[in-house]
């Protein structure tokens, strides 16, 4: 049974622990209840106390008359808002740390990366000639700021789009004003009686997702880089064999990288190793689960212990003496499974309690001291342990692939450029790119679709760049590392062997998904592949997707030109109306179509073709893929050794 429900090996061999131990685990309980099929397709409303009204059978309408196409509309709007209003929650946290930094009201936060903070300065019209390094900081965070309370005229950072992109979002009225104002709009529009024509109701759901692209989530990324430096290659490792025996395991789970950067920083602190020793481990050692561990692993190059599906399974280990968890993607079943061994669950965001858990309230003006309290509860934990039992299953991986990396490393520091990918993608060596992101879910198989449709875009010489759960899916399966050029089409592989990097392309959390729009805005404007976005070859993928944040993500990839399959199933599957207005109307307007496609080797079949479509509108050569074939030879470890390259290395 368990061996069905993850491809990971790790997550099999602990499902089998966790059914000999009788512990309950989101695998088991998504097979104890099934998705109600009224609500699955999007035909139940619930937004007033009439209803719940289920449009199923005979019953076409709710109380109020609304439509299927109507109620279908406002439900993916309202998660559309949802995911928006986490990802840009999260960049207003980050704007704040940054103007306190700067007001030295956050002592342990500075300005890492002063080249980042000029460079967003240019983006946000903050003068920087004859100014301070805290004064530009304070000017950014407070602009920053205002973008989320803007009521009125265009987001700043929409203007890093291609202009032809910029007019068509002007040509629809989807530009959108301010980032709070277009998620309390969709909010509002979908109360009951206000906008009840499903189109209608969907482009503002697309302004909103673009508030969030283009807003929340794109500051939160470059004010992130600011502070805690622009990642750049870094090896590491990852799955539960990165967790150790002798010392103490504090596993950072959730999403900003705040005080999760500052448990790093203390965790080598000699008073903290001293105090760890004197419990008798040999120190402490971190590992990070879903976004979290991708901030901390692109900047500091902390292992990655699992994805989103993997947190409840780390405790049964019972080896994790901490788990820190702060906002967004963490299991309230966490505190139940915790309850059988002895790790200790510390909530630290004012805004995340969980019954049962240890709250210890993150405070941005004694961070440190903070993440040294949090490191000193988990080392007091460690002699609680029981029996411990860790899978030793690990691989290696290089992540840290920002846009700004991406940028040098095609040009070098005086000519950073995207010509270099312009050309692979025009000669054809390069047929095309996708971004393969978002979550896990256990309706399907753990792991598998992701990890299908990355192997075979690389197969087909299409360049994956990668974030959040499918990169962590990625790290487990080797796929981050240069070897598996080996897996390549000829032409990516000898891309990849000239410029030196993996095909598949860590860029971040899911916030850095926005890393993604300005490579793909560059790309379109560095000449030869269109003049837009949608122009480009390129497809994006959410193929085990959950969350409200991956439709939110979805859709602003849609609106910015992207056409998107997302996994699972189908939360409009129940209103043909709806489907044809995300698919076919969209391509009309956006340029781009939004798919629900359950069966992934479809997906990646649909996609590949809309690749080579893409091309042959851009009338460039037709693919090939035997005419790079005999082209190269290449030594695996021949350029790239994580020991001789990165701080991490296995056990
Ligand atoms: Ni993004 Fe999904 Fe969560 Fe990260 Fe993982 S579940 S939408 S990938 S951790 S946010």
């Amino acid at each position: 049974m368990a061996d069905k429900k993850s491809i990971d090996p790790v997550v099999v061999e602990m499902l089998k622990k966790a059914e000999d131990e009788g512990v309950s685990t989101a695998f088991k309980r998504a097979d104890e209840t099934k998705p109600c099929p009224i609500g699955h397709e999007g035909n139940c409303c619930k937004i007033c106390f009439m209803g719940p009204c289920r449009l199923t059978g005979k019953t076409t309408v709710g109380i109020c008359g609304a439509t299927k196409s109507t109620v279908s509309a406002r439900n993916l709007a309202r998660m559309c808002a949802g995911g928006a209003a986490a990802h840009s929650d999260h960049g207003r946290g980050m704007a704040l740390t940054l103007l306190a930094a700067a007001e030295g009201e956050a002592p342990d936060y500075c300005v890492k990366d002063e080249r980042k903070l000029k460079r967003v300065a240019g983006y946000l019209g903050v003068p920087v000639d004859g100014r301070s390094t805290n004064e530009i900081a304070a000017d950014v965070g407070k602009i920053a700021l205002a973008e989320f309370g803007r009521q009125q005229g265009e987001l700043i950072y929409t203007h890093r789009a291609p202009p032809k992109r910029q007019a068509i979002w002007h040509k629809l009225g989807i530009t959108p004003r301010g980032i709070d104002r277009e998620i309390v709009e969709t909010l509002h529009r979908t109360h009951m009686g206000v906008d009840q024509d499903a189109e209608h109701i969907l482009d503002h759901a697309m302004r909103a997702a673009l508030a969030d692209g283009w807003g929340g989530s794109m500051l939160s990324t470059d004010i992130s880089d600011i502070l805690f430096g622009t990642p750049g290659p870094i090896a590491s490792g990852s799955n539960f064999g990165v967790l150790r025996e002798d010392e103490v395991n504090v596993v950072i789970h959730g999403h900003e990288p705040t005080l999760s950067e500052l448990i790093v920083a203390a965790a080598s602190d000699p008073e903290i190793i001293d105090y760890a020793k004197s419990k008798g481990a040999k120190g402490v050692n971190l590992a990070g689960i879903c976004c979290t561990a991708n901030e901390v692993l692109m900047r500091q190059g902390v292992p990655l212990l699992g994805n989103f599906l993997a947190q409840e399974l780390s405790i049964l280990t019972g080896a994790v003496d901490a788990m820190v968890v702060d906002i967004q993607c963490i299991m309230q079943g966490l505190v139940e499974t915790a309850k059988n061994y002895h790790t200790k669950i510390i909530t630290t965001s004012p805004k995340a309690k969980i019954e049962g858990a240890t709250h210890i309230e993150f405070e941005e003006h004694k961070a440190m001291e903070i993440a040294k309290t949090i490191l000193r509860t988990a080392i007091d934990n460690y002699p609680k342990r029981g029996k411990v039992h860790i899978p030793d299953i690990q691989d290696h991986l290089v992540a840290g692939f920002s846009h700004e990396y991406i940028a040098y490393m095609l040009g070098g520091s005086l000519r950073e450029s995207f010509r270099p990918l312009n050309d692979a993608i025009m000669a054809g060596r390069i047929r095309g790119a996708a971004g393969v992101v978002g979550c896990n879910n256990p309706r399907v198989t753990h792991d598998d679709p992701h990890l299908y449709i990355v192997q075979e875009l690389i197969k087909n010489d299409i360049l994956v760049v990668t974030t959040g759960c499918n990169a962590i899916a990625c790290a487990k399966a080797g796929l981050l590392t240069p070897e598996v050029m080996e897996q390549c089409g000829p032409g990516l592989k000898e891309i990849c062997q000239t410029i030196g990097i993996p095909p598949v392309l860590h860029m971040g959390s899911c916030v850095d998904n926005t890393r993604i729009l300005t490579v793909l805005s560059q790309s379109a404007c560095e000449g030869g592949l269109g003049e837009d976005i949608s122009d480009l070859p390129v497809a994006g993928f959410a193929p085990e997707w959950m969350s409200e944040k991956a439709i939110s993500i979805g859709i602003y990839f849609v609106a910015s030109g992207v056409t998107t399959w997302m996994g699972v199933g189908s939360p409009v599957g129940g209103s043909p109306e709806v489907t044809k207005i995300i698919t076919d109307g969209w391509k009309k307007k956006v340029g781009a179509s939004f798919y629900f496609e359950p069966d992934h080797k479809k997906a990646v079949k649909d996609a590949i073709a809309h690749i080579d479509d893409k091309r042959k509108a851009l009338k460039l050569e037709e693919y090939s893929p035997t005419k790079y074939a005999q082209s190269t030879t290449y030594l695996p470890g021949d350029y790239f050794s994580p020991e001789k390259h990165g701080a991490y290395s296995l056990k």
